[in-house]
């Protein structure tokens, strides 16, 4: 996991992790597949205002049976996976699945990101057709196992606590980060170092977080090494967030 000399301090170093076997659903988890949730009464409608929340236009550009659903938070999220008998990945679990072992930057491999062919993101919020893609629309950009929509369309809420030291914690051979005690402890010590920049361009979170992956419709290309962390609050319903599910093997 992690990377060496790029993108944030909290995305380093790069360092070997070993993760037990798990799946990980090929898609993100869809508009159609999340409705069939809230059909059964188990999941909470996703919140249907949020493209006029972000200004991205009408609702409908994002509601397709084939889009990723968005507007969905972290409980929601856990929730849809919990109602397939699945749960989220983990961070190391999405890691290990865009990166395999040999580190690559991106999912399909070190190429520069092609909104052509690769990946769906770049895209200006509020632009004329500026939206998220049905997925599974760029295969050339499938990871190393095959899955798709890794780099771009939504970002993809993990399981685990943002914890911004994690790769500096004795779990870190095995993707654990710490615990919400220990990330508030370290959060603050970063407010007080005045360490703005260590977890991304957003301040300092002052609340346990939980991490997301990917990058999204709207993401640069920039951003989008398979080993960038973000982080939001795990109640946000937001535009660019979605998230697919995991499962033991065993
Ligand atoms: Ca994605």
């Amino acid at each position: 996991m992690g990377a060496d000399g790029v993108g944030e301090r909290d995305e380093q170093p790069a360092h070997p992790v070993t993760v037990a076997s798990f799946w990980l659903d090929k898609t993100e988890v869809t508009n159609q597949k999340y409705l069939e949730c809230v059909g059964a009464g188990v999941c909470q409608p996703y919140r249907d205002t949020v493209a006029r929340g972000f200004h991205a236009g009408p609702e409908a550009g994002f509601r397709s049976p084939e889009q990723p659903v968005v507007g969905v938070s972290w409980f929601d999220a856990g929730t849809y996976c919990a109602f397939r008998g699945k749960r989220l990945p983990r961070e190391a679990e999405w890691e290990r699945a865009a990166r395999a072992d040999d580190g690559r930057k991106y999912a399909w491999g070190n190429e520069t990101p092609d909104p052509a062919r690769l990946a769906c993101f770049g895209r200006k919020v509020g632009a004329k057709g500026a939206t998220t893609m049905p997925v599974g629309s760029y295969p050339d950009g499938r990871g190393p196992y095959g899955h798709v929509d890794l780099t771009g369309n939504v970002w993809e809420w993990t399981a685990d606590v943002y914890d911004p030291m994690a790769y500096e914690r004795a779990g870190r051979d095995r993707g654990e980060p710490g615990t919400c005690e220990q990330v508030l402890e370290s959060l603050a010590m970063l407010r007080k170092g005045k360490r703005q920049g260590y977890t991304g361009s957003n301040p300092i979170p002052t609340t346990c977080e939980r991490a997301l992956r990917g990058g999204a419709f709207n993401y640069p290309g920039g951003g989008l090494r398979a080993s960038n962390r973000v982080h939001h609050p795990p109640q946000w319903r937001m535009l660019v967030a979605g998230f697919r599910c995991a499962k033991n093997s065993d």
